[in-house]
């Protein structure tokens, strides 16, 4: 099912009058500030977020999985997917893919899809968690940490294929998260396991393209419940150094224990220049990967108002990669995707509404109460005119969701597809 901007002309027309008186209180609210709403609705426009390709089907627990119909069968039909949510959004003009849950049989003929459908390749993600049916070796203690070499040679092996793969549709980075670490103390030497780690990403980061980035994903727990060799950012940071300047920490937001200072986190890495890239969702209590914003919306803008301050104050970062890493266990896939997306871009136009100058000024007297409320201000400012201004200069429909349910794609997909087919990932 290909959307085209006709389909979404009609129901833009009814959106515009709503949202434009909107958007005239919004310039007449920030008239007294020295702020272009305009830059800033170019800003959203230009933000692509990049989609997992393991999360297009639905996604499932240990105790259970419910099947959503219509998911796509094959990585052709999840690059169709991705490109009815680029399509209805404008901001979701990447793909990140999971190998080798998401081999592309034909590169030729996938490169083409995505094209068609104005997607480029961001991350290429390895897996050295899983075995897979022809495995020689397996990775039930570990990977890139195991005691035994062999294993490890296997999955630095792996990781080039990958990076072979990414190379031929042009992707320019790899993401590595390993699952590697212990279930019982004892069970690890975490000295040997953290040396073999770091030895081995850097025979990864030794075949690494000149023009490619590594980005080195941490997690405290789960699959182990005792240790993981990378536990959290500082190992994640201390890895990327020891490989070289092209390595970077990538954040996952689900990976932190409860109440760990994400924002501060990424203040930290981007001053040491060394933020990749982010794994959007969202959690109450682990991993939990549900909806961006849905549980803690002000951090996820506190996390923005650290980025948009680095992104102005740190050229020694480089730019990042925006990504989402979620799993719908209990919604539509796409519908969760189109939420995630706009969770994201408001906090990005939330936080580019916060006024730096004041703050730090206030920051400067220690002016606890005015700092507060310089951010609570673009925090409660409502920024979705803003985002509906930007869908409409890229052509996109200014209210995805509602023309995701207006066009009935999911019953389309549906009639297409059926309700048997399983899609490869979470
Ligand atoms: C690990 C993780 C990692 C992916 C996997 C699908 O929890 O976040 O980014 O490889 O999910
Ligand atoms: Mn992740």
């Amino acid at each position: 099912m290909k959307i085209t901007t006709d389909h979404l002309s009609d129901l833009n027309e009814k959106q515009e009058v709503s949202y434009t008186s909107e958007l005239q209180f919004l310039r007449n609210k920030f008239s007294n500030r020295k702020l272009s709403l305009d830059e800033i609705i170019k800003k959203l426009a230009d933000f692509q977020v990049a989609i997992p390709s393991w999360a297009l089907g639905a996604g499932g627990t240990r105790f259970g999985r419910f099947s959503y119909g219509g998911e796509p069968a094959s990585l052709e039909q999840k690059l169709d997917d991705i490109g009815i949510l680029h399509a209805l959004t404008k901001s979701a003009g990447a793909v990140s893919l999971h190998i080798p849950w998401d081999s592309p049989g034909d590169v030729k003929a996938v490169k083409e899809i995505a094209q068609s459908h104005g997607i480029v390749f961001d991350a290429m993600n390895s897996n050295t968690f899983q075995n897979q049916p022809d495995a020689k070796k397996t990775y039930k203690f570990g990977s890139l940490s195991n005691t035994d070499k062999a294993v490890r040679e296997y999955a630095i092996q792996h990781n080039h294929e990958v990076i072979k793969i990414g190379k031929e549709l042009g992707s320019k980075s790899l993401t590595v998260w390993l699952a590697d670490g212990a279930n019982f103390p004892g069970q690890n030497n975490f000295q040997t396991a953290l040396q073999n780690t770091e030895d081995s990403l850097n025979q990864i980061y030794g075949k690494l393209p000149q023009d490619w980035k590594m980005f080195i994903e941490y997690k405290p727990y789960e699959p182990n419940f005792y240790s993981t060799v990378i536990q959290d950012w500082g190992t994640s940071f201390m890895l990327a150094n020891a490989c070289g300047e092209r390595a970077y920490t990538l954040v996952d937001l689900g990976h932190h224990l409860p109440n760990t200072n994400i924002e501060q986190i990424v203040a930290t890495l981007m001053l040491k220049g060394k933020l990749g890239g982010f794994h959007f969702n969202d959690s109450k209590y682990g991993d939990d990967d549900v909806t961006v914003g849905s549980i803690k919306p002000y951090a996820l803008f506190l996390i923005f108002n650290e980025l948009v301050y680095g992104m102005e104050n740190n050229p020694q970062n480089p730019g990042l990669s925006w990504m989402i890493d979620a799993s719908h266990n209990t919604k539509d896939p796409l519908e969760d995707l189109i939420q995630s997306l706009e969770a994201i871009l408001i906090a990005y136009a939330q936080a580019l509404l916060v006024d730096q100058k004041a703050l730090k000024e206030a920051q400067a007297e220690n002016d606890v109460v005015r700092c507060q409320e310089i951010l609570q201000d673009a925090y409660r400012t409502d920024v979705r005119p803003l985002l509906k201004a930007a869908r409409e200069k890229s052509g996109a429909a200014i209210d995805p969701l509602q023309a995701y349910r207006h066009l009935g794609i999911r019953k389309n997909l549906i009639k297409e597809r059926g309700t048997k087919t399983k899609a490869t990932g979470l």
